[in-house]
């Protein structure tokens, strides 16, 4: 077996917490792992954790046959929002086969055209609001549109995003909360930290019960007004328990379910569309090339609204799209723990239920994508260069039976909200804007505004 390089200047007892930031520790181990490697471990108050970046172990990973998915200790912290909710679930928790059974169909491409018509009306809300102004705060905005648009999807429940000066309190609330997740997962040293934490653990017990109240009242609004109109996720969870089908869930879970998809499915979209909008506002030539497609396929801004079809005719505002999640993948880590006693790549002994972290931002900058693997560039994601690249090095979407169910939602809100600014606007930055993320277990540009001019038609 190889021996697995640490960073240096380990501490007793405290271990590896030089030249780290709690609130910073995604970029951490991005850096971490571009001085020691593909591989190695951090100890944190006596806690192993291994980080994998390299491609090679990456696509061994992947073979569900010797791997799962692992809850990282930031997701098992979560679990106290999520329960045994899909995201947060246990791989040997009966809910998780029965929830993803049924919500499946909420996620086919059927699925995706009945949702079509509201991501329009959503964005029209966005860009009625953007019409007001010169100046707009991008993540706060795409945090307010992508809220909406699963609220409505998924539960037919509006937030009024737009009608508020401010983010949603649920918004803050959750905000909070996984901040919360990870200083705690960061910063707890065993014993004395559950005292230092009392309080912060007590105010965070009330943001989980805010939320919850929110989840709540969207339930209650469908048992007192019932619903109409196709399927959207909370429908199919309460007609499983209607019906005794099979595959039903308790009113536990779906609390756990609406709360899980109330967060998973704004928060690392709201972080793509934001981070594709910081690139497209550095690279003019990339951004006019986006507009020039966008006016091709979809037409010049006559005010009506692009078609289902439209949407995945944009064939390089996806690659933008692809190429911000390599720089920036939303989730930037997922967990797989080994199902029997294995070696990884041939040198790194693993027992049953041994839990190694990828970092995709590090994998996403793996050798294998080439020497210029820091360089924003679409065109990585032409048909031709994906099929020459290896399997397995681009994961924003995790992998396996456990990857994300709400990946082509996500992409097709994206891709839909991305032409219709582009098709409306110019885009300029700050001058003196450098980007920092910020951390919250996702990533998300930090303080990032954007300058719009209306374009005009030629
Ligand atoms: Mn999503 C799982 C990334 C959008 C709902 N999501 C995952 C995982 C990643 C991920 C990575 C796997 C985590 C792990 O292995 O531990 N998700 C994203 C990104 C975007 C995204 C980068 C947007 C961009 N996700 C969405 C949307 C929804 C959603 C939109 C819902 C509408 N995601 C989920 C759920 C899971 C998940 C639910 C858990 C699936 C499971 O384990 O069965």
């Amino acid at each position: 077996p190889a021996s697995i390089p640490h960073p240096p200047g380990r501490i007793p007892i405290l271990g590896d917490v030089r030249n780290s930031s709690p609130r910073r520790p995604i970029q951490d181990v991005m850096r971490f792992g571009k001085q020691l490697g593909p591989i190695f471990e951090r100890k944190i108050f006596g806690r192993r954790i291994v980080f994998v970046s390299g491609a090679d172990m990456v696509a061994e990973l992947s073979d569900e046959a010797r791997f799962a998915k692992y809850l990282s200790p930031a997701v098992a912290r979560l679990r106290q929002i999520g329960g045994d909710g899909l995201f947060t679930a246990y791989n040997d928790e009966p809910n998780w086969r029965k929830a993803h059974n049924l919500l499946r169909p909420a996620f086919t491409q059927a699925a995706m055209r009945s949702y079509h018509q509201i991501m329009v009306d959503v964005a029209r809300e966005l860009v009625a609001d953007w019409d007001t102004r010169t100046t707009v705060d991008v993540s706060a905005d795409m945090t307010k549109l992508t809220l909406e648009t699963i609220g409505r999807t998924g539960f037919s429940h509006p937030f009024d995003s737009f009608r508020r000066e401010r983010l949603h309190p649920f918004v803050e609330a959750m905000v909070g909360a996984l901040r919360h997740a990870q200083l705690r997962t960061f910063l707890s040293p065993p014993l004395v930290g559950e005292l230092l934490w009392r309080r912060a653990d007590k105010r965070n017990l009330d943001r989980i019960a805010f939320m919850n109240g929110v989840v709540d009242e969207v339930i209650r609004e469908r048992r007192e007004v019932g619903h109409t109109g196709p399927d959207d996720l909370l429908e199919l969870m309460m007609r499983a328990a209607r019906d005794d089908d099979p595959d039903r869930i308790d009113d536990v879970n779906i609390r756990h379910q609406v709360l899980t998809f109330l967060v998973a499915g704004h928060e690392t979209t709201s972080g793509a569309l934001s981070f594709a909008f910081y690139y497209l506002s550095q690279h003019p030539e990339i951004l006019a090339k986006a507009q020039a497609e966008v006016d091709e396929v979809w037409g010049p801004d006559t005010g009506a609204d692009p078609s289902f079809e439209q949407i995945a005719k944009l064939r390089h505002v996806r690659r933008v799209l692809d190429e911000a999640l390599r720089m920036w993948p939303t989730a930037p880590i997922y967990g797989r723990e080994a199902r029997e006693d294995t070696t990884l790549v041939g040198r790194y002994p693993m027992r049953a239920g041994d839990g190694v972290l990828v970092s995709i931002p590090s994998l996403h900058r793996d050798p294998a994508w080439g020497p210029d693997a820091d360089v924003f560039d679409p065109d990585r994601f032409l048909p031709a260069r994906v099929k020459a690249r290896p399997a397995h090095i681009y994961k924003p979407f995790g992998t396996g039976e456990r990857a994300c169910i709400g990946r082509q939602f996500a992409l097709h809100e994206a891709v839909l909200v991305l032409g219709t600014i582009l098709r409306r606007y110019d885009l300029e930055p700050d001058a003196d804007y450098q980007l920092r993320v910020q951390e919250r277990l996702t990533v998300m540009p930090d303080g990032f505004r954007l300058n719009l001019r209306r374009r005009r038609r030629s």
